[in-house]
Order: C-alpha cells, then structure tokens, then sequence
C-alpha cells in the first residue's frame, strides 16, 4: 500500500480532529493510502504546544517555517488547519508544490481569495477538498438519501439554526491561539464563515442552489482585549447573523446563528417541510434522525391516519451510511468519526486517484458556499436582498 505522508499546517483544535482522523482511518475503512503522520507546524511562539502536540499524536518532526514544510519532496499531503486568514497562502503554496490539499471550512476568507485557490488547485491539478465535516454525520448523510428517494417532494421551507454561547462574557480575549476566531483580521467574518459556512454546505447539499438572500447581523461586544497585543481592539465581525433565503427550486428558508444562544454549545440544527414528508435532525442528538412521512413517494397514497406521525429513527444500522464500518447496531459513533468518514471518502475517490466516487465538495464547489457567505454579509451591511 503507498504510504501518505502528511504535513500537517496547524496544531491546535481542528488539527486534532484531522491528525486523529489520518490515525483512525485505516482501522475502520479500506483505504489506498496508509497515512504517516511525517511533521505537523506551528508558529515559533507556539513551541510548547507544538512539541506537545507532536509527541501526542505521534508526529515523526515539527516545523516552525510552513512554507519549507509545503515544499518538501517527501510530503504528500498538506492539511490546512491554520486561522483562516492563512488558508489562501498555503493552499496557492501546497498547489504550486503539486501536493493533495486537505482545507477546513471557511476555505478563504473571501471569495476573490476561493478564486485564487480552485485556480492554482486546478492548474497544478492535484486532487483537493474542503472540510465540511458535517455532511458525513450518518443521519446527515441519510437525510441526503431519503430526499434523494422523493419522500419529501416538493420542498416549501428549509430552516437551520447553529448556535453556540462561548464569547457572551465581555472579558473573554480575542486573538490568540484559541480565539482568533473572534479577531475579523484572523478571520474574515464571525458567525457567517465559521458557523452558517457549515449549515450553508449542508443547506445546498440537501436542497440545491440558494438563488437570494436578506440578512442582519449584530456585534454585542463591540471591544475586546486582543490576547496577542495586550490591548482593546474593536471587534467587527459579526456575533450573530439571521438571513432569509430563497432557493432555486422555490423553497424559501431561515438560517440563524450566534455564539450568544445562552445554553447551546454546538446546536446545529436544521428542518424540511416538503409536500410527502419532513426530515428533522439536531447536532446534540447525532444519532438520531426524524422523519414524518405523509405519503408514499410512488403512489402518492397517504399514510393511514392512525399511524401518521414523527419517526425518530436511530441511525445506527448496517444499512445506513457509514455504520456498516463501524460496531454493531445499537452502538452510536461521535464527532471525530465525521473527519475519519470525509478523509475516507477523500482517500478512495477519483480525485485521489481511487475507485471510488468523485468527491465532494472539493474546492470549486466549495466556493459555492462562499460565494453565499459573501452575499450574506454584504446583504447585512447593506440592507437589502443580495443574489448569490
Ligand atoms: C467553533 O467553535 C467551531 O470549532 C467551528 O470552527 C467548527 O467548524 C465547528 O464544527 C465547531 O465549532
């Protein structure tokens, strides 16, 4: 079997999941790769956790200089799991170097750089893709399937929610390894690149092309002491952000997201209503999967009255997707499967070379959701309706 060497552009929360998923991988799927864990990056400054992080997961060395570590012959592979701010320079770098590129979401900070990027992806042609990990939630992935069954017809409404509560205190920092996120210079945007960008993936994944969208978005704390400089900075990226859209089939939808939803963690949440049935699914009950069933996709013959109802189905069977790799029925699978899934699924697609189905998103579809992004945050600045 070819071995993979990885570099790896990052050392902090999602090169976690990602390192764990090139460890795993191999025990639960059959892969044309075996992964080699060859040197993961971080900054000078970050030497500790970095040496930490290498002697966890098992790195053979550590890198402080990215750039060497995308240009080295014996790397095949190179992770982007910096601040957004960086995906742009090390993707181009990565490409120009002719690896395959792994890149978290939000792929750039904003559509000009997507540009940049699936043009230096698809001129070195080397196999990419973007990390929306979410898609390879098995409910998720079954939620896919039962629509692509026509048991939800006609769709009229799609809603998602993504929330989480962790910056509501005034004296939480932005900047710094953690929660750089906060900072726009780091980041590009809030709630819209880091949250909305994964329910934006799953939203068009599920229910195709949003065609136009109205949003407003809110800064509660509007200054924070910057962790790196010491001193207050203005924050500008929004905290929240609601926007309504209008899909291409017709169907209109509400996507609201906030780190200021008291009580939510990561509730990630998202509803179709459509003329056959509905499918509901929540990131705090991954497992599970609900679906109301109205009629019979064939016939059209309604479901007898008695027996109409939500079916809140556990989504831990042989036959639904992913599982079959995993345990027994009955026994449930969590957040790191969803990367070990999606490097799975990368591994053995056409892109990289194997026999299995093309994968996706890559970058170019990935843009897709920037592009919405985008058309978020310049709806809210400007107070109007933005075509995608
Ligand atoms: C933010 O807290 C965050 O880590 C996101 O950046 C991830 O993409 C999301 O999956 C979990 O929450």
């Amino acid at each position: 079997m070819k071995t993979l060497n990885v570099g790896m552009l990052g050392c902090g929360f999602m090169a976690r999941t990602h390192s764990n998923a090139y460890s795993q991988v191999g025990h639960f799927f059959d892969v044309p790769f075996k992964p080699v864990l060859k040197c993961c990056y971080g900054r000078e400054q970050d030497i500790e956790v970095l040496k930490k992080f290498q002697q966890r997961w098992g790195y053979e060395e550590i890198e402080t200089d990215w750039k060497k570590l995308a240009a080295r012959k014996d790397i095949d592979i190179i992770d982007v799991v910096a601040p957004n701010f960086l995906h742009k320079e090390m993707v181009l770098a990565a490409a120009a170097a002719g690896k395959m590129i792994i890149c978290e979401k939000p792929m750039a900070m904003n559509l000009d750089e997507a540009e940049e990027m699936v043009a230096a992806v698809e001129k070195a042609g080397v196999a990419n893709m973007v990390m929306f990990n979410y898609r390879r939630v098995p409910a998720i992935s079954l939620f896919k399937q039962i629509i692509d069954e026509g048991r939800v017809g006609r769709p009229f409404h799609y809603r998602a929610v993504y929330n989480q509560d962790y910056t509501i205190s005034a004296n939480v920092p932005s900047g710094g390894a953690a929660l750089w996120r906060l900072s726009a210079k780091a980041a590009g945007s809030g709630v819209t690149g880091d949250l909305l960008a994964h329910s934006i993936d799953t939203a068009e994944w599920l229910n195709g092309p949003i065609k136009k969208v109205t949003a407003y978005t809110e800064v509660f704390i509007k200054e924070r002491k910057n962790s790196d400089t010491g001193e207050m900075e203005k924050i500008t990226i929004d905290d929240a952000c609601m926007f309504l859209a209008v899909f291409e089939n017709g169907s209109i939808g509400t996507f609201e997201s906030t780190r200021y939803a008291r009580g939510r963690k990561n509730y990630s949440a998202m509803e179709i209503n459509g003329e056959k049935g509905a499918i509901a699914f929540n990131l705090e009950e991954p497992e599970y999967l609900e679906f109301f069933r109205y009629s019979d996709p064939d016939t059209g013959k309604k479901v007898e009255d008695h027996l109409t109802g939500w079916q809140k189905i556990l989504v831990t069977n042989g036959e639904h997707p992913y599982m079959s790799k995993y345990w027994v029925p009955g026994t449930t699978i969590g957040y790191e499967h969803t990367f070990i899934n999606a490097l799975a699924d990368f591994l053995n697609s056409s892109n990289a070379g194997g026999t299995g189905p093309k994968f996706e998103p890559d970058m170019r579809q990935a843009m897709r959701t920037q592009k919405v992004c985008d058309a978020v945050i310049r709806s809210a600045k400007e107070g109007r309706w933005v075509e995608v």
